[in-house]
């Protein structure tokens, strides 16, 4: 018998501006901390990515026949204070009026997140996520959106604070690349709890009636065996990715064990602890006990065992299989079980460990009281055949079956008491990948980059009749 969705069970697709939107230097933008990364690197620009700030009626249209009721943009800081603060440039504020007056002309609702990995240069260039400037400014920016745009009734505060994190100062991934760097890596960590708190705090205050929340890349760590060295380096790689995370946004305070494995990462690479103190973890606790979601992206599992040797770290951005590497010093090498089966990108198919971060939130974070799975998606290389028509629908049988046994385990979490109230693809359309340009297609709608004419995909057809059915077939 096929598995079943509850019936107010919302579908959705995902998005991040800087992703879709292209025209990253039309009407004032300003520049954020990707500009200059991505013109040295000289692999691929963010336009025209997938347009979107021209052509978000078109994809809203094709969004709702395929059955999507909610979406997830997020709103280009720099298109509204292009230098981070100060002058507001009407342009931006105006696009994002006409984006959310056509979300609801398109009956979708959309939850909007403040900051997703797009830094305005000038708050970049003082430390980001370490400025005390940055921190400030984002308040009020944050401050500025809920009362220019109160037509939007969902706001996520942060997306992925710890991948943002992690990328910029362990593994090198996203500006300004920097390695093995955990004390900035945790201290950044804690900065997005603490202005993330401040954030729901000051929402809550203003009384605007909607709801708030945080999204979260969790990807569940395992011991690649049951040996204690590997135990524990699991547990360590899950201090750094998940589980700060979790204490600092959803319990509201650092759980003694958790701050346990981080000062031993620190401790293991000479490397001070960060810093906090017990205003910041007050403001931290008010804020846990007023949120009203947490949002778990959640693509892939990994699997750790014990390793003593120096860091390295080796990212597969072109879909060149098995060839991404992950040791870090302190903490453990990432070993994949031979039976689990991966992408072109290396990241493991493993819809358990989906189930599993759902229940563990169930399980150890009762305060929230919503989840939404706001990123989950396979990565493919497609293309479009030469003799393609208008109305050729791209064939995607992958995603279809990953999209079923991902469903089918937010079921049984569902099933078992996690109260998962949506689901939103990555991506609603192929899109622009931070690292990995244009190769890696992850939409419900294939987009074909250089006219920008957009192709359904039968995953479409698929997600469709789930929407409509909420029936996992
Ligand atoms: C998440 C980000 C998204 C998106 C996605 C896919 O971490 O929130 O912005 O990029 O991952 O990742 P990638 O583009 O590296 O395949």
């Amino acid at each position: 018998m096929s598995k079943t969705l509850p019936k107010d069970f919302l579908m959705g697709g995902a998005s991040a501006a800087y992703q879709v939107e292209g025209a990253t230097k039309e009407d004032g933008k300003g520049r954020v901390l990707w500009d200059d990364f991505l013109e040295k690197q000289g692999r691929f620009s963010p336009d025209p990515a997938a347009d979107f700030y021209h052509r978000y009626d078109e994809d809203l249209t094709l969004a709702e026949e395929y059955g999507v009721q909610v979406i997830r943009v997020s709103i280009a800081w720099s298109r509204i204070f292009p230098d981070g603060a100060g002058k507001v440039e009407p342009r931006g504020v105006a696009y994002y009026h006409k984006l959310f007056a056509a979300c609801a002309k398109h009956h979708i609702v959309p939850y909007v997140t403040l900051h997703h990995f797009d830094t305005p240069e000038r708050l970049h260039e003082l430390g980001d996520w370490l400025s005390q400037e940055m921190l400030d400014d984002f308040l009020a920016f944050a401050k500025y959106c809920f009362k220019e745009f109160p037509e939007v009734k969902y706001w996520i505060t942060i997306n992925e604070p710890t991948s943002m994190a992690v990328q910029q100062y362990t593994s090198g991934t996203f500006p300004p690349a920097e390695k093995g760097r955990f004390d900035k890596t945790f201290q950044a960590e804690h900065n997005q709890i603490l202005i993330h708190s401040k954030i729901v705090n000051a929402y809550k205050d203003m009384d605007l009636g909607g709801e708030i929340g945080i999204v979260h890349a969790l990807q569940t760590v395992y011991p690649y065996s049951d040996s204690a060295g590997d135990k524990h380096a699991a547990a360590l790689q899950d201090a750094l990715e998940n589980r700060l995370y979790l204490d600092g946004t959803l319990a509201g305070e650092y759980h003694k064990e958790t701050l346990d494995l981080i000062k031993e990462i620190l401790d293991a690479n000479d490397q001070p602890m960060f810093k906090y103190n017990d205003e910041e973890m007050a403001e931290i606790s008010k804020a846990a006990h007023q949120l009203n979601f947490v949002g778990v992206n959640n693509y892939f599992s990994k699997w750790l065992r014990e390793y003593n040797g120096a860091s390295e770290t080796i990212h597969n951005g072109t879909g060149a299989k098995g060839t991404s590497v992950s040791r870090l010093h302190g903490i453990g090498e990432e070993k994949k079980p031979d039976d689990v089966e991966t992408t072109d990108w290396d990241w493991s198919i493993y819809p358990k460990g989906m189930h599993d971060i759902l229940m563990r939130i169930h399980d150890d974070y009762p305060l929230v009281p919503d989840i939404y799975v706001t990123e989950n998606g396979i990565g493919l290389k497609e293309s479009l055949p030469k003799d393609a028509t208008s109305d050729t629908v791209i064939d995607d049988p992958k995603r279809i079956d990953y999209l079923k046994k991902y469903f089918s385990a937010i079921a049984d979490a569902i099933n078992d008491g996690a109260n998962v109230k949506g689901y939103f693809i990555w991506s609603l359309q192929d899109q622009f990948s931070w690292t990995n340009g244009y190769s890696k297609r992850y939409g419900l709608f294939f987009v074909d980059f250089p006219t920008q004419k957009r192709y359904v995909k039968k995953s479409a057809y698929w997600f469709k009749k789930l929407s409509e059915t909420h029936e996992i077939e």
